[in-house]
């Protein structure tokens, strides 16, 4: 039964995640229009409550805020452009992962159209949606987020971060490059002891539980690099953590694995070191990866 707190939602794109999305806002009673390029995906959907479009306009026509999850930006323009006319005066939301620079060319683009724009990164996989855990960040129309908290709320926690729409994807992208190092590092970890043998389901819970401990240090890192002073608060020098690395490297090598996950932050330090910054914080990373 739909639920008039809610406007009606179309939602364009039913790959994994937009399935996901549907089934959501089905649940919670928001009437739903469905468009997908390739058709018959949305049988359960409409099992379920949805409307099929067979068409994009018509689709548009469905709903008053608009939700693209199609896979990458050059889709989003090959699906709306042809019908930017009639997507004028409507609210669309690109939860399409796109790089911040996309994200602003998609507003800037909106814009031209008299279309109100709303970007949004989900951090979360299409079985968390709806659940506890599922996370998602928006920017650019404010007004757009307000009006439609209740929904987005749906799908998860929703959390606004101002009016530039690069905004969201730049959070989503920090955070997935953070995701990346941490599982190429698992997976790295995985490869090491399971040269003795050692099953990567007997590692993962111990590895699981060291990653959430070290996480601790992330707000005293934090403290060093907003301070940007490296050599006054020193937990670990860079020169120590070479020796780290290092040794991390060698035992990957006699264990006949590749370092290859660890090699990106291990080069960052030996640069720093061979420069001269021995002495400065670990943390001084971050002002070493900045291009001047
Ligand atoms: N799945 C996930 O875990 C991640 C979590 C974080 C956010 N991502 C992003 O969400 C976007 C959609 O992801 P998805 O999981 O739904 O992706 P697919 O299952 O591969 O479905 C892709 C849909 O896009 C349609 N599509 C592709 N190219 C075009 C095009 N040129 N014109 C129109 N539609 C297009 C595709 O349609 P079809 O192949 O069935 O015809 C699917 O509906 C994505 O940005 C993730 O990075 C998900």
């Amino acid at each position: 039964m739909t639920n008039t707190q809610h406007s009606p939602v179309t939602v364009l794109g039913l790959g994994a995640m937009g399935k996901a999305l549907v089934q959501a806002f089905l649940k919670g009673g928001v009437a739903t229009t469905v468009w997908n390029r390739t058709p018959g995906k949305d049988g359960e959907l409409v099992a379920a409550g949805a409307v099929s479009a067979a068409t994009v306009g018509d689709a548009v026509r469905g709903g008053e805020l608009v939700v693209a999850v199609l896979l990458d930006h050059a889709s989003v323009h090959e699906t709306l452009d042809p019908i930017a006319a009639e997507l004028k005066g409507k609210q669309l939301l690109n939860l399409t992962s796109t790089s911040p620079e996309q994200s602003r060319e998609l507003a800037r683009w909106a814009a031209g159209h008299g279309i109100e724009f709303l970007d949004g990164g989900i951090m979360a996989v299409p079985s968390m949606i709806g659940a506890e855990g599922s996370s998602m960040l928006y920017s650019g129309s404010r007004a757009i987020f307000d009006t439609h908290r209740p929904t987005l709320e749906l799908l998860g926690s929703a959390e606004f971060f101002g009016a530039d729409a690069g905004l969201a994807a730049l959070t989503d992208f920090a955070l997935l490059t953070a995701m990346y190092s941490m599982f190429g590092g698992f997976f790295q970890g995985t490869a090491l002891v399971g040269s003795a043998g050692v099953t990567a389901s007997e590692f993962a819970p111990r590895a699981a539980a060291y990653m959430v401990a070290m996480s601790q240090m992330l707000p005293l890192y934090a403290r060093v690099i907003d301070s940007g002073d490296y050599t006054g608060e020193v937990f670990q020098d860079l020169v120590f953590t070479k020796s780290g690395l290092d040794a991390l490297r060698q035992a990957a090598a006699d264990a006949g694995i590749s370092s290859e996950p660890l090699s990106g932050i291990a080069s960052l330090v030996d640069r720093q070191v061979a420069e001269g910054h021995g002495a400065a914080a670990f943390e001084r990373s971050v002002a070493a990866l900045r291009k001047s």
